[in-house]
């Protein structure tokens, strides 16, 4: 198949996939409309910290009326809307006006800021932002939307949720379902842009059919065993991959069961909500799972509705996945996901070693697993390789990035992960490391050449390299390495650099935890900046002009 903006997967694949029955010729406005019918009154999404809690009936309902209404402003198939919103119910009413009338959304998180979201929105020719008002977000995203609407002469419009101040509210915006008629996607057509981790300067975008990822959804559920009865709490941002599909919320809607939101990960916010809303699953980085580890035991709070534990996004310690049954009395399931596609799970009922030492198997027996050397030949069974992977709901490549989708992908389609692991006789994938230029904060993901790029913009600069420094508890942390130019302030401090990555609206957590002023960098054999080597000077004592 094959799409203007991105390469889908050749006919004989999706024929395959269809025959198989993985893509079930479902679109997302079918799957709520059919939820809605058959369970009308059962809670969809509750949002107990602003006392919501909307019915299938009514979200569906919602969303229609919110359809009609993004039509009245002219948005309709294939336009780009970028979605900024915290973990509030309008999420999903939004998300779903969104795929009913074909609009993509682009799903940023509510830490981006000026840099990240000017870009999403001049790249993709975005042609409206949504955001949620100063008090919801805790940040002023309306200056932000102000600013960005003048630099992006496509961005015709800001809808808000909450107060909508220079902009327009969501709420003025739903009119009559029938009011306004529209044109639904076929299954096949693309549902979303999601965000790459990367490794490159700028994010890559991610082109998800509804076809694929309604299979990522359903194959999740069942092996995460959710159902109607589940009850899902959405802990991390709501638009990541991770707590969207896996399962996530909107696998749990999927099953028709109910989505809550919680407002912030800490355990006292969460654990009363667990408690009271008789939460079944939830998912976390390995950072929260290890707090969530350390607070339970102490809480008075009744976590026994608790039945499984996804952590993932992140490599979770064995030490750290052994503390987690006994602590919080539930399974734990690891998940190596990517938002590219390839999901990867412990199953509920693997042996226990298999779960605490593993990150899983594929979700479909039609993921196609390769690990490969540095010349893409296979290693042996049992090897350690570079990741390369192709299947029913892995893309095909990057949204608008011919270029860079030939290094991203091999000719016959495979997906370059860029994650080094080795697969165990049982088919579990076990991550030994990572072969692409990225630090990995706890599960969010920094690109060092983006954030290189940008403190290469400092006048006193004359170089940089961004490594991953090991942290005990984000696993890794950033260290930026700089060598001023001759003739720089000698008064200079590396606090200066963080400051100024700061003040150019990059996301809070790209700003370097550490900076090392220095004379040169180690060198490889033919004179590239050792990375491997910077890092393992990074991992010791730093040396002197260090903040
Ligand atoms: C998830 O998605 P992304 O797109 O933010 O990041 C993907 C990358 C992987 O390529 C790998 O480098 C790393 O995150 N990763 C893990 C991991 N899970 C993800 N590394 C080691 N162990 C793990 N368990 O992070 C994501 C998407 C869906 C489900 C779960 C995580």
């Amino acid at each position: 198949m094959n799409h203007p903006d991105a390469p889908l997967w050749p006919e004989e694949f999706a024929e395959r996939y269809r025959a198989a029955g993985y893509w079930r010729g479902e679109t997302f406005g079918q799957m709520l409309a059919e939820r809605a019918a058959a369970h009308p009154g059962r809670v969809a999404v509750s949002d107990p910290a602003r006392d919501i809690a909307w019915t299938y009936g009514e979200l569906d309902q919602r969303a229609r009326r919110l359809a009609a209404g993004f039509t009245s402003y002219g948005i309709g198939k294939g336009d780009r809307v970028v979605v900024q919103l915290p973990n509030v119910a309008e999420f999903f009413e939004v998300v779903f006006a969104l795929f009913r009338i074909g609009a993509l959304p682009v799903f940023a998180l509510p830490a981006h800021r000026h840099t990240e979201i000017r870009y999403f929105c001049a790249f993709t020719e975005a042609v409206a932002y949504i955001i949620p008002d100063t008090r919801l977000g805790g940040f002023a995203y309306d200056e932000l939307a102000t600013r960005v609407q003048a630099e992006v002469p496509t961005l015709q419009h800001v809808f808000v949720v909450g107060e909508a101040g220079p902009h327009t509210a969501l709420g003025d915006l739903a009119l009559h379902p029938d009011a306004f008629a529209y044109e639904q996607p076929e299954p096949s057509d693309l549902a979303f842009l999601q965000l790459s981790g990367g490794s490159t300067g700028v994010p890559k975008l991610i082109p998800r059919t509804h076809d694929d990822y309604l299979y990522s959804l359903w194959g999740s559920n069942e092996i995460c065993g959710v159902t109607e009865d589940s009850v899902f709490l959405v802990v991390l941002p709501a638009a990541h991959n991770f707590p969207l599909s896996s399962p996530g919320s909107l696998g749990t809607l999927y099953a028709a069961g109910r989505v809550v939101l919680c407002p912030a990960p800490d355990p006292d916010t969460a654990f009363p909500l667990i408690a009271r809303e008789k939460v079944t699953l939830t998912g976390l980085v390995p950072p929260l799972a290890l707090v969530w580890t350390e607070a339970a035991p102490d809480t008075r709070h009744d976590l026994s509705s608790l039945q499984v534990l996804l952590v993932g996004g992140a490599k979770f310690s064995e030490a750290a996945a052994r503390r987690v049954g006994p602590a919080l009395g539930c399974t734990l399931q690891q998940v190596f996901g990517m938002a590219e596609g390839l999901v990867n799970y412990t199953r509920l009922d693997d042996p226990y070693e298999t779960i605490v030492t593993t990150q899983g198997r594929p979700i479909s027996p039609d993921d196609e697993i390769r690990i490969v050397d540095d010349q893409d030949r296979e290693v042996e069974p049992g090897g350690t390789g570079h990741l390369l992977t192709r299947g029913p709901y892995t893309i095909r490549g990057y949204w608008r990035a011919p270029e860079h989708n030939k290094r991203s992908f091999t000719e016959d389609g495979f997906y370059r992960t860029g994650d080094v692991v080795r697969r165990t006789a049982t088919g579990h994938l076990v991550v030994e490391g990572r072969a692409k230029d990225q630090i990995n904060r706890g599960g969010e993901k920094i690109a060092a050449e983006e954030v290189e790029n940008v403190i290469l913009g400092h006048p006193a600069v004359h170089d940089v390299s961004v490594v991953a420094v090991p942290d005990h508890y984000l696993g890794e942390r950033t260290c930026a390495y700089v060598i001023l130019r001759a003739g720089a302030d000698p008064g200079l401090k590396p606090v200066a650099i963080k400051k100024y990555v700061r003040e150019r609206g990059l996301a809070a957590y790209k700003v370097p935890d550490r900076v090392a002023f220095v004379h040169a960098f180690p060198q490889t054999g033919i004179g590239k900046v050792s990375k491997k080597d910077l890092r393992s000077s990074a991992a010791g004592d730093p040396g002197p002009g260090v903040a």
